[in-house]
């Protein structure tokens, strides 16, 4: 399904049906590296299925963060608001943003956890290891991922993009996104924070910063995404697959060859959605830079060479819609 967006030139435009690449991760033979890779170039977001994750893995985590979300607020916010980790509740980022919802963004690392799982549970070891389990089959996942990437790219370095999150330093982060379910108002009230009428925003359009996404949510849907012709496209919930999106740090490092997608959740006005969401990030000093084989004279580097920790730092100055990759082109 294909919906139109908020913004009105966008809106304008004949709307199609438009399929979103999935990649079956099982599938051993030739063309899975270069599959991969298109689907990144073409639309920087595809579905991975059989993906190698085990269900227990992601139900377990699931089971903890339900029982997280339905406890009393003053519960939740003993871990911490977050600033810019911890639970947050419709306020999200340093600037002003916000959106119709509540979440966990923790560091995805084991003493992080532990440090979090002290407050937010009866059973902190069980919590601990759900999410910790969680975070290490997710890993490997963007792992695996971004090793076909290399392949696909023909890059001569085909770790180069793995080994940033394997790194002890990486910077990668876990969030858990609760939206309740949000009733339709009446058709009298103004429209706050909606879309023109088309359902209110949950978390509002942005591109991740980080170098890969993966997400998973339960069977609600919520999620959609902006194709590189403009168009928003809802994305089918599939509690079973993960969905990848190419993050702004690989979109340097590619030279723009392969693009951040833009997407955004709405609140569903009839199931509170839950999502799990694992920001694959390189450790700070990392030097995100354009790789050689992406430059050439046809080519010139569009952005100059910055570390993560300077993109950190412009990030949390901007509004989430903010393209913050802009900061850092070569005029
Ligand atoms: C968007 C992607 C991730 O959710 C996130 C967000 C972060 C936050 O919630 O603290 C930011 C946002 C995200 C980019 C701009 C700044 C920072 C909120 C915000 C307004 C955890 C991230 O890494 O960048």
């Amino acid at each position: 399904m294909v919906v139109p967006s908020p913004n009105p030139a966008i809106r304008s435009r004949k709307t199609q049906a438009v399929g979103i690449p999935s990649v079956d991760l099982s599938f051993v033979g030739p063309g899975l590296a270069e599959q991969l890779a298109r689907a990144c170039e073409d639309y920087g977001f595809f579905k991975v299925t059989n993906h190698g994750v085990p269900r227990e893995v992601v139900s377990r985590v699931e089971g903890e963060m339900k029982a997280f979300f339905s406890r009393p607020a003053f519960e939740k916010q003993r871990v911490g608001l977050a600033f810019p980790f911890g639970y947050g509740c419709k306020n999200i980022g340093p600037n002003g943003d916000t959106g119709e919802l509540e979440y966990l963004l923790l560091r995805a690392d084991p003493s992080s956890v532990s440090d979090v799982s002290r407050t937010v549970s009866d059973d902190p070891d069980g919590f601990s290891s759900a999410v910790n389990n969680y975070i290490d089959e997710v890993r490997e996942l963007v792992c695996e991922i971004l090793d076909l990437l290399g392949e696909g790219l023909r890059l001569l370095d085909e770790s180069v993009f793995s080994r940033l999150i394997s790194d002890v330093q990486n910077d990668s982060l876990l969030r858990i996104n609760h939206y309740p379910f949000a009733p339709k108002p009446s058709s009298h009230r103004p429209d706050h924070g909606r879309t023109r009428g088309e359902g209110r925003v949950g978390f509002g359009e942005h591109s991740d910063p980080q170098i890969l996404t993966v997400l998973r949510s339960n069977d609600v849907e919520g999620l959609q995404v902006c194709l590189r012709d403009g168009l928003w496209v809802a994305v089918p919930p599939d509690p079973n697959s993960f969905y990848v999106l190419v993050g702004d740090a690989l979109q340097a490092m590619t030279n723009g060859r392969l693009r951040s997608v833009r997407h955004r959740a709405m609140a569903n006005s009839h199931k509170p959605r839950m999502s799990m969401v694992y920001f694959g990030a390189p450790p700070l000093n990392s030097s995100i830079s354009p790789l050689p084989e992406m430059v050439s004279p046809q080519n010139p580097p569009i952005y100059r060479p910055f570390t993560w920790g300077d993109f950190k730092k412009a990030l949390y100055s901007l509004r989430l819609g903010d393209c913050r990759l802009d900061l850092f082109k070569i005029l």
